[in-house]
């Protein structure tokens, strides 16, 4: 093989097919969203109660809560773990010149079909109504949790294969420090194995056996491992975003990333701070002390502030560029920036708008305004501007290169390109703030009767109609996305893919191992802040003894 090439056809199939099933989990997920939408818009019709009358075979109040364990998994899980595995096999030969051993591949591929099938066998029936965090007593059919523990394993065996190229690549080049793009990847993994560990214990201890045997468990117990794995959770869906932008935004510009140190730093944070904070989520649960709340929040701070190291990375990148460009003055870099360029528009907008996720973040991790703000619409339009929009818009306008250069088809309705990250971003500003304005008063979340039997408050009907037709406006977007995918993959001219890929060095290569480059040494004092964060919150959780409440069916 040629210097600086690689052959990546394994990794390439492997992340066509992960990446088809990412965006029929959107296509899916995002027609549920818009039932939803719709169906708890005040004066809107409930979409559920038209199905009902239909005769499917169960309740509007049954429908939304299938409907929403269904927009949920297939959106939060199903997208972007399936995504995250495919763009990761994607760029780990290409960045490191190494391959991923194929029977990985194969069996990761095989377990989280697998597991992805059977957990959606439950939840199109109706057998686990038990939304996408599902927290216990509520219980829902084994076979959901099978599913579900198969699909995270698949992951494991995929990160082991991230993991064994990567020491491959450190055994080849001693003393090189670690390409950005897959410190990016490598960081995405470590997080995730770090996240799911808890999680998967305590499926294995309380969830199945509550849902195969019907045993007792203790709800606080459940809720503490669930989180301490449901925070980490979101650094996986966004570094590998984080990822994308400092791998895209220097390239679309022809400059160097303003800061590689930075970004490592970055990174490395990602990997101290992600896992031990998941208190953060359980301000409003007695039978934890709130010092241990408290120590968590001081973390939730630290594990921002990598985000803000980032926006300050890719603003000064894009300063730099626009300069480069011609840009004068005070501003007149923001004039020079390729805007036209879908790509880079996408993931300029994605990054803005996480500015605006990332705000109402620290407004959450906040003790007393968390009060405010738990459980009500306000959380909603959190996330769907941190995963909704800073990772979906990320991985749907870098979808336009995938197109070209993974599946080899010209990309349909070009014209059309620009009008997703507009609407996308546009529909989402609308949509989130009329949802913080509808939560600040009072609008709860995850309630299928969104008029309280028609006492609802006058307060919350302008903000939920102008959220639902943000909504509207999103979903447009998305729509236009999902016809230009998978229209390319149908109908789309062929490009050939040319074997061996040149390697992406881009735009610059790496230079010498740092403190930074020991990966070991980063997780060990993870670890550590973990057992530290967590062990006084167990030590009360245990020595009070649990108090286990038997399953109760949704
Ligand atoms: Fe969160 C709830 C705190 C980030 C996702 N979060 C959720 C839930 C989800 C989620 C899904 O403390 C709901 C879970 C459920 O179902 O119950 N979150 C934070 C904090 C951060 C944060 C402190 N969250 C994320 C990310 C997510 C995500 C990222 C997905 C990818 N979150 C919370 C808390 C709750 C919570 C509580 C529980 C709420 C409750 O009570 O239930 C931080 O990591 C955020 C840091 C980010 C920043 C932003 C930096 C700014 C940038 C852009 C700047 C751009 C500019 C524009 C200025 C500080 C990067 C420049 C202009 C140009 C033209 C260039």
């Amino acid at each position: 093989m040629e210097a600086g090439k690689v052959y990546t056809a394994r990794e390439d199939w492997y992340a066509r097919v992960t990446i088809v099933v990412a965006f029929t989990a959107l296509l899916l997920g995002g027609i549920f969203g818009v039932l939803q939408v719709i169906s708890r818009t005040p004066y809107w019709p409930n979409l559920y109660g038209v199905l009902q009358g239909l005769g499917v075979g169960a309740s509007a109040d049954e429908l939304y809560y299938r409907g929403l364990t269904a927009h949920g998994v297939l959106l939060a899980v199903v997208l972007t773990t399936f995504y995250i595995v495919g763009l990761s096999a994607y760029l780990t030969p290409r960045v490191l010149g190494v391959n991923i051993k194929p029977v990985l591949l194969n069996a990761s591929l095989a377990m989280m079909v697998v597991g992805t099938v059977l957990a959606a066998i439950a939840i199109v029936m109706g057998w686990a109504n038990v939304l996408y965090t599902f927290y216990l007593p509520i219980v829902g059919h084994p076979l959901f949790y099978i599913g579900a523990a198969l699909l995270i394993l698949g992951s494991w065996v995929f990160a082991a294969g991230v993991f064994i190229a990567y020491l491959e690549w450190r055994r080849a080049n001693p003393g090189l420090g670690i390409p950005v793009p897959f410190f990016g990847i490598l960081t995405s993994f470590i997080v995730w194995i770090m996240a799911t560990t808890p999680l998967v214990f305590i499926v294995l201890k309380n969830h199945i056996p509550a849902s195969v045997l019907g045993w007792s468990t203790d709800a606080l117990e459940t809720r503490l491992f669930f989180w301490w794995f449901g925070h980490a959770l979101v650094y996986f869906w966004l570094v590998p975003a984080i990822t994308l932008w400092y791998y895209y935004v220097p390239k679309a510009l022809g400059v160097p990333l303003f800061s590689e140190t930075m970004a490592k730093v970055a990174f490395a944070l990602f990997i101290l701070a992600s896992t031990p904070v998941g208190l953060h989520h359980q301000f409003t649960d007695p039978g934890v002390n709130p010092y241990f709340k408290y120590l968590q929040t001081v973390l939730t701070l630290v594990v921002a502030s990598p985000s803000m190291l980032t926006a300050f990375n890719i603003i000064a990148t894009m300063e730099r560029g626009g300069r480069a460009r011609g840009g004068e003055g005070l501003l007149g870099w923001l004039f020079k920036q390729p805007w036209r360029d879908p790509v880079y528009l996408g993931l300029i907008l994605a990054f803005i708008t996480f500015g605006n996720g990332g705000i109402t973040g620290i407004i959450n991790a906040s003790y007393q305004l968390n009060n405010v703000v738990h459980n009500t619409t306000w959380v909603v339009g959190h996330f769907h501007t941190t995963v909704g929009t800073a990772v979906v818009l990320t991985f749907m306008a870098y979808t336009f290169i995938l197109l070209r250069d993974l599946y080899g088809r010209e990309l349909i309705l070009k014209r059309l390109a620009p009008a997703v990250p507009l609407l996308w971003f546009t529909g989402m500003m609308v949509f989130s703030v009329a949802y913080y304005i509808a939560g600040i008063e009072g609008s709860p979340r995850r309630t299928s009767d969104v008029t309280y039997g028609g006492m609802i408050p006058a307060e919350w009907v302008l903000p939920l109609q102008v959220g639902a037709i943000g909504a509207m406006v999103f979903a447009v977007g998305g729509l236009i996305f999902l016809i230009q995918f998978f229209g390319s993959l149908a109908a789309g001219a062929r490009i050939p893919v040319v074997q061996p890929v040149t390697l992406m060095l881009n735009p610059h290569p790496p230079g010498k191992a740092t403190v930074l480059d020991r990966v070991a040494l980063i997780v060990a004092a993870a670890i550590i802040l973990n057992i530290i964060a967590y062990s006084g919150a167990l030590i009360e959780l245990y020595g009070r003894g649990l108090q286990p409440v038997p399953p109760v069916l949704p």
